[in-house]
């Protein structure tokens, strides 16, 4: 049996497999508060349509002002560390993707398999060879998840082969789990719901992360306006989009929305943030340093993309 910690076999699993499951991660108590107080949106929720959602599928999301227990699961401090280590090569900080409650009821059929990343039309133009995420997905089962009722489906290594849309149905794995466990997957990871072949059904709630300057599935300054998002933790409120990704991405007039977390400000002006090799460059190019005689490869010679560059891998990630 492993030593190795839930944390570290996790990491381990999402490099090796592209999934991980870890137990007990909170108690199955937990969850069950969390079921009680989304039970009354999911008996007034219509079904999904369209043909992803799945036609028998209930989703709703804003999970954050549903619950006080989604908190828990959103900033949990085991996944806060897989999400950074995943994303934070990647960009200045993650940020809350989705949340999301679904519901599969009895007979819905197999959800079509997909890798959540490709949303975003620039996964497609990544380097293979770079492994660059771009979300970290989260299911915790409301209630237990079998191969019956439509356990997410998920296919061991196919992050590591994007090049191929759909793999054989056998190679999938299963994804049974009690509640108060959780199932982490990659962006890049190819997965479904499962069919709900019995006469109840099944709920979980997904919980995804996304590097910072992307634009997330759920618009979180709209579930969450300023007036509910100054009620949450300061971390919470940042996860869910109140602070600017540098350089000056998802800026509020300006300046970092967390101004908005704040009691009302008159008339601020425009606040640049940047990294700090970007304050450095414009430095340099002010001081003269670079740009006046145009020497090869300096700033004058410097296209956007060189400079946006700069917000490369590894530059300046930070936990959440
Ligand atoms: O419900 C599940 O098991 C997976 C759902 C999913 O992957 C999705 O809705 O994108």
């Amino acid at each position: 049996m492993s030593t190795a910690s839930p944390y570290a076999r996790c990491v381990a699993d999402l490099h090796e497999q592209g999934y991980a499951i870890i137990n007990d991660l909170v108690t199955a108590d937990l969850i069950a508060a969390l079921g009680t107080d989304l039970d009354a949106q999911f008996a007034a929720i219509g079904y999904s349509e369209g043909s992803f959602s799945g036609a028998g599928t209930r989703r709703f999301a804003g999970l954050l002002k549903r619950s006080p227990h989604v908190s828990d699961l959103v900033e949990h401090d085991l996944i806060l560390r897989i999400a950074h280590d995943m994303l934070g090569p990647w960009c200045d900080h993650f940020s809350l993707n989705l949340t999301q409650a679904v519901e599969l009821t009895p007979g819905a059929s197999q959800q079509v398999p997909h890798r959540d990343q490709d949303m975003w039309p620039c996964s497609g133009f990544v380097d293979r060879k770079r492994g660059m995420e771009f979300l970290i997905n989260v299911m915790w089962p409301l209630s237990a998840f079998t191969q019956d009722n439509g356990a997410t489906l998920v296919w061991p290594g196919s992050h590591r082969r994007q090049d191929e849309l759909l793999l054989a149905p056998e190679e999938a794995v299963i994804a049974e789990m009690a509640p108060g466990s959780a199932l982490v997957f990659l962006g890049s990871t190819l997965h479904a719901a499962g069919a709900n072949r019995t006469a109840l059904p099944r709920r979980g709630v997904i919980i995804s992360y996304c590097l910072g300057w992307l634009k997330p599935y759920e618009l979180p300054w709209l579930a969450y306006p300023p007036e509910v998002a100054r009620q949450f933790p300061r971390s919470l409120a940042h996860l869910a989009g109140y602070r600017v990704h540098r350089p000056n991405l998802g800026t509020y007039e300006g300046r970092c929305p967390s101004l908005l977390l704040d009691s009302t400000l008159d008339t601020p002006g425009a606040v640049d943030a940047l990294l700090p090799e970007q304050e450095e460059l414009i430095r340099a190019w002010r001081s003269g340093t670079i740009g006046s005689e145009a020497p090869e490869g300096s700033a004058a010679n410097l296209d956007q993309s060189t400079l946006s560059a700069t917000v490369a891998p590894g530059s300046q990630a930070s936990h959440g």
